[in-house]
């Protein structure tokens, strides 16, 4: 984890888990994206639902957050596009601005619809990667929006076809262009991607096949081999 421009000393603040697992797709996106960079971290902060004061100086109530020499840029989104432009000379996450405007709409579908979606199926079980008072956090402020948790995997079965059915489109891009930016993968891949990681690193609730594209996919841009 070695810094790489010189003085430059970067931080990142990610999800802490009870055993190591990254539990937050959207501190994976950042993995990814400065994987993709080639850009290192002198130190990864860990830190749970709770340590609102660990991140308070990014006035930011959520990870992750990069600190890049004397930059601060909390949410995923922003430090992309942080990175983007601060190392323009390095290999581009969106392959020019319309690559970007098209990444966008991946942000959003993630945001608002994947996310949700997965959790849906594997945030009871996510509980037993985190503490006690991370789970209780994760109870008080997810419970009001999806109902009790447990009832969720009571239902998670039935509702699977019809999700993986959803993906459709998702899969057709991939088998026909490779990746969703055509043959190099970018950021729109490592955001959708990056939700299926966390969904694996949740629960042992298999949402994708080993025979569906999307896995072989998802494995390859995580850097697993499928
Ligand atoms: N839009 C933000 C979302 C980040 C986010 O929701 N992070 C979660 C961890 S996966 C978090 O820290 N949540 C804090 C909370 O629920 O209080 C981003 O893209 O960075």
């Amino acid at each position: 984890m070695a810094s790489d421009r010189g003085q430059v000393s970067r931080t990142l603040y990610d999800l802490k888990s009870l055993d190591g697992r990254r539990l937050s797709p959207f501190g994976q996106r950042v993995h990814l994206a400065l994987r993709h960079k080639d850009l290192g971290l002198d130190k990864v902060e860990l830190v749970r639902f709770v340590d609102k004061d660990a991140i308070a100086f990014a006035k930011s109530q959520s990870v992750p957050v990069l600190v890049d020499g004397d930059k601060v840029v909390a949410d995923s989104w922003r430090i992309a596009n942080h990175l983007e432009d601060t190392y323009s000379d390095r290999p581009s996450l969106f392959g020019g601005e319309a690559g970007r405007a098209l990444a966008r709409y991946f942000n959003n579908w993630c945001g608002i619809w994947l996310t949700a979606e997965i959790a849906s199926f594997i945030l009871f079980d996510m509980l037993q990667h985190l503490d006690e008072e991370d789970r209780a956090y994760i109870r008080r402020t997810r419970e009001p929006r999806f109902g009790p948790l447990e009832s969720l995997n009571e239902t998670r079965e039935a509702r699977l076809p019809s999700f993986r059915k959803t993906l459709d489109p998702l899969r057709l891009t991939v088998k026909q262009n490779g990746n969703l930016h055509g043959a190099e993968a970018g950021m729109a891949d490592f955001m959708v991607a990056a939700a299926f990681h966390w969904a694996e690193q949740s629960s042992a609730f298999a949402l994708l096949t080993s025979d569906d594209p999307l896995y072989s996919w998802s494995k390859r841009i995580n850097g697993q081999s499928p």
